[in-house]
């Protein structure tokens, strides 16, 4: 019996520098893919808004199909800038009901709202046309 014979079907028709980078590239492959939908998803991200002036600023992106950070924590008594720039292929909305807020933003152009928190806690935003995608976010306004 030759020591060929007891290689395995892999191992023969394998070479042995692809056997070792294989692993490796699949490994790669899957922990980018799960970054970029990590990072797609807005989870990876959020913002402090910082203040100059009096005024809070913030700003998200607007992607297909979601914002990026979808989380952002501004300071209680402040007004808060937030700057939305879409850099999707389709026209995106930012609309906050509690605020009676609701701004289209066409592909490639960027939105400025002056928002004004009556109170602390938590609001959401969302884009109308992708709301069931998932396309919504939240900002936290602290005590
Ligand atoms: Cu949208």
């Amino acid at each position: 019996m030759s020591t060929a014979s007891q290689e395995t079907e892999y191992e023969r028709t394998t070479p042995r520098r692809s056997r070792i980078l294989i692993p490796i590239v699949a490994v790669l492959l899957i922990g980018g893919i799960g970054l970029a939908l990590v990072d797609m998803a807005g989870f990876s991200k959020h913002q402090i808004a910082q203040v100059h002036g009096g005024v809070a600023s913030a700003t998200t992106t607007a992607r297909d199909f979601g914002y990026v950070p979808a989380l952002i924590q501004a300071p209680r008594g402040v007004p808060l800038r937030v700057t939305i720039r879409n850099q999707g292929a389709h026209t995106h909305n930012f609309s906050i009901d509690a605020l009676g807020v609701d701004v289209v933003i066409p592909p490639r152009t960027t939105q400025v709202v002056t928002l004004r928190f009556p109170v602390a806690g938590m609001y959401l935003f969302y884009c109308r046309f992708h709301q069931a995608l998932g396309m919504r976010g939240r900002i936290v306004v602290g005590r």
